[in-house]
């Protein structure tokens, strides 16, 4: 018997962990932490350390699935599978056009394999269609739509290291590797931070896991964030705690802005997001005098309301405190396998034309392309609409619409209107089952990974992703199992561009847009392996990948050192402070908060006001879980612990004003639609919230086995009733629900009383 320990880049999520891993007689046997490794030291969540048994997993797709006329898969070799949809594709495009085409990117399709984007950016341009679509439009895509409007600083914020003051708004990366924290070992490099005197301030309706080791924690109603940060803004203007003289040099609208947030009062706010009002103002005064440090934000605060919005004044908060580097500040994580950045204590102007709205139109709800891509939330509205131009195709890649997108109903409608539907996937998921062909793919451990997606991160947003500049390399470390027919995603783009007779031209990745080196037109005969792809996206990166993959265990390259450089003489870039969008748009809301502060309605309790007609008591909040990644491993037992669905959780006392306890089966119901749950005690939560989260479930025919594969919270959004009109976004957390024992037909429930 063969036995031997490797390093390997975990790729179950996007945090890019270097791990170890044991192989024997070519299978993986078990992952685990480096305990060598400098950064990640030794970290390695349930996900990672099951990767192993996922790979061997019998769920696991190994031979892809074209659907018959009845509705029975049947296995089908992937090469006639990419033969008969390059036929139907080449049909579709011939009669329709290229538009009729799109591809989705979900999560896993960027986390398992770093260059599938560019293979999939490189198909749609030479098929001449603009319909790609990704995850990110319905995640957080007001961060790079408020980017576009408020302007970007062409050097990083304050890095993580050097912050004495950190604010979470709405995310929890103890738990999703995401936001603020470094998702290199979250939990160590926080208790290292805190130990060093770091004061931690979290905003968030559910005392999470972060929450609990806050230095101050405002619990507020859901949907509130944009008046809360306003209301930090206008204290702080108020009080004097603005850098001025960094404002004075780089930003416009300082008055406009100090004019809007004026209806932003600490008490009337503090009164509509039921917070104490001393809590509110501590918090602006602490973030502002305890600096340095940056204020950032997670999917609670983005999906519970106006996204672009609250990342604007997310960026204005951070920038009236000045939290940017400036010139000779060594840049923490200038990245590695990336075109290298300049950095330079600049503003990179607003370009509001490339925020939203420009460039590729939707058919519906008058929504087009945006900064943050293609609205995703209005595509399954644009497959059902007749007419011209409409989408018939769809390949979807490591994403799982029917699970995640919003408006589950809707979704699925789509998906069974199209003429085709490709799922590249490693399971039969729910989007898969609706499927016209599934091409099963290979696994992480199958394939050769680079961490070049977690550069990515740290340039996603203020506050995100690693701040050394970390990079590793790791070979295949184990074949497909015995008879399996996979192939690597980008394989599938490549095959079927190569039937229709299309030239791919891959671009290297950059995150600043800028990319000094040609594109790289494949050979179209003969396929590259994946080391030859990953060459060329990483051709003139600041390290080259050779070097990178001298270190088989991954290394931190800081040398040649980066240092933000002086402003440009004559450079004029200015942030926008007072964007006039975004500065109607908070009047909208500052009318609100002042009509609020002047009814008699009492705040705090939970908001039983009608909305959307109907009577909604409680609000349906998003969370994440450390043992799946949206819908990927709900179905794995080896990373449940027995816990086969996603309760949902009420405090206590709203589960005994409901009569309920623990385990019993309820239905939550919203304007759109209704699902079961489990319910679940949380006394972390604020009264008057449900709190689950999302992705499990399937479709509303298997409800029934709600308590072996869970509850799809998608299902209770709705894309056209109140959404963000620049992104199409609509509400996925503070969803108005009411809840109640779910009827005795409901399942045949042996936990519910009155049906045994
Ligand atoms: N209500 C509500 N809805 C939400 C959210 C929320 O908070 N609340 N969150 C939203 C967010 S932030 C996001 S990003 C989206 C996520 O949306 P998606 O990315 O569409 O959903 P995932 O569940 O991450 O899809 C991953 C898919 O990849 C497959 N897969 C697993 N491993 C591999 C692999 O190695 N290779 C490939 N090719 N495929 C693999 C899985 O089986 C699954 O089908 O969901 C959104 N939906
Ligand atoms: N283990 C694990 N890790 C993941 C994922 C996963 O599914 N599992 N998903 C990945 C993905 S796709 C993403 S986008 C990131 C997301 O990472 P995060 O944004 O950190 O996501 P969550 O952990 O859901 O944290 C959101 C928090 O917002 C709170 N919240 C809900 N509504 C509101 C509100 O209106 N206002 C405020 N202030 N807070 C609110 C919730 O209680 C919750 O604690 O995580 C990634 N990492
Ligand atoms: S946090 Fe993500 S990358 Fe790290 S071990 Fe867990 S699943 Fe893998
Ligand atoms: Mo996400």
């Amino acid at each position: 018997m063969s036995r031997e320990r490797r390093h390997t880049i975990c790729r179950a999520c996007h945090a890019g962990c270097g791990v170890l891993v044991t192989v024997e007689d070519g299978r993986p046997v078990a992952v685990e932490g480096d305990p060598d490794n400098p950064l990640y030291r030794g970290f390695c969540c349930v996900k990672g350390r099951n990767m192993a048994a996922v790979q061997q997993s019998p769920r696991r797709l190994l031979q892809s699935q074209k659907r018959l006329a009845d509705g029975r898969f049947v296995p089908i070799p992937v090469e006639q599978a990419m033969d008969e949809i390059a036929e139907r594709l080449a049909a579709i495009r011939e009669a329709h056009g290229p538009r009729a085409i799109a591809t989705y990117s979900g999560t896993m399709a960027t986390n398992a394999g770093a260059a599938n984007g560019a293979v999939t950016s490189a198909f749609l341009r030479a098929l001449g269609s603009r319909m790609g679509f990704n995850s990110n439009t319905i995640d957080q895509p007001g961060k790079m739509v408020a980017t576009a409007l408020f302007g970007g600083w062409m050097a990083p914020p304050t890095p993580f290291e050097q912050a004495r003051v950190l604010m979470l708004i709405g995310c929890n990366p103890l738990v999703a590797m995401s936001g603020g924290v470094p998702h290199t070992n979250p939990g160590r490099t926080l208790t290292d931070a805190l130990e060093s005197g770091l004061s931690l301030i979290v905003i968030d309706p559910r005392r999470s896991e972060t929450a609990r080791r806050a230095t101050l924690h405002l619990q507020p109603k859901p949907g509130e964030d944009a008046a809360i940060v306003a209301a930090m803004i206008r204290t702080i203007l108020d009080e004097g705690l603005e850098d001025a003289a960094f404002l004075a040099e780089h930003a416009d609208g300082l008055g406009r802005l100090r004019e809007a947030v004026a209806p932003f009062t600490p008490e009337r706010v503090a009164r509509r997001a039921d917070v104490p009002v001393a809590d509110l103002v501590a918090a602006a005064r602490l973030f502002a005098t305890r600096g340095p440090g940056v204020a950032t934000a997670g999917t609670g605060p983005n999906m519970s309301g106006p996204t672009t919005l609250f990342e604007y004044l997310l960026r204005a908060l951070n920038t009236i405190c000045g939290r940017w580097q400036r010139a000779g500040e060594r840049v923490a994580e200038p990245g590695c396998l990336g075109q290298p950045m300049p950095a330079k204590a600049q503003v990179q102007p607003p370009t509001p034309e490339y925020a939203y709205g420009f460039g590729e139109k939707m058919r519906v709800r008058g929504l087009a392309n945006t900064a943050a891509g293609m609205p995703t939330a209005a595509l399954a509205e644009e497959i059902l609409l007749p007419g011209e131009g409409r989408v018939r195709a769809l390949i979807s890649h490591g994403g799982n619409p029917v699970a995640a997108w919003p408006d589950q109903l809707k979704t699925l409608e789509a998906m069974r209107a199209l003429d085709l539907l490709v799922q590249i996937d490693t399971k039969m998921s729910a989007t898969a089952r609706v499927a016209d062909y599934v091409i099963a793919v290979q696994h992480p451990l199958e394939m050769p990974g680079i961490t070049l997606g977690q550069e990515y991160l740290s340039n996603y947003a203020v506050g995100f992703g690693t701040t050394a500049p970390w990079a590793q390399y790791t070979p295949a470390i184990v074949p497909p199992p015995p008879g399996a027919d996979v192939i690597e995603d980008w394989r599938f783009f490549y095959g079927v561009a190569q039937r229709m007779g299309l030239q791919l031209v891959v671009k290297p990745v950059s995150f600043s847009g800028t990319v000094r080196v040609a594109g790289w037109a494949m050979d179209m005969r003969e396929a590259p392996t994946t080391d030859e792809l990953f060459a060329q996206v990483t051709k003139g990166s600041r390290i080259p990948l050779e070097a990178v993959k001298a270190h088989p265990g991954g290394a931190i390259f800081a040398d040649p050192p980066v240092v933000v450089a002086e402003k440009d003489p004559g450079w004029s870039g200015r942030f926008a402070l007072a964007s006039p969008v975004m500065m109607d748009d908070l009047a909208a809301i500052g009318r609100l908060v002042v009509a609020d502060a002047s009814s008699a309605r009492g705040a705090g309790g939970p908001a039983a006001e009608s909305e959307s007609g109907g009577s909604w008591p409680f609000r349906l909040v998003s969370r994440r879980q450390m043992n799946v990644l949206n819908s990927v491993g709900c179905d794995e037992p080896g990373q449940l612990g027995g816990r086969t669905t996603n309760p949902a959780h009420l405090h206590p006392d709203d589960l005994a004003a409901l009569g309920l306890r623990d385990g019993d089966l309820v239905e939550i119901r919203s304007a759109r639609a209704s699902i079961l749950g489990v319910a679940a005690s949380d006394r972390n939560l604020r009264r008057g919230l449900v709190s689950m989260t999302h992705s499990w479930g399937d479709a509303p025919e298997r409800d029934a086995e709600v308590r072996a594969i869970g509850a799809n919270t998608g299902r209770l959004s709705a894309v056209d009733v109140d959404y963000e009109r620049y992104t199409g976004l609509p509400r996925m957390s503070n969803i108005p629900v009411s809840v109640s024992r779910a009827p005795a037909r409901a399942a045949g429930d042996p936990a519910m009383p009155g049906s045994a």
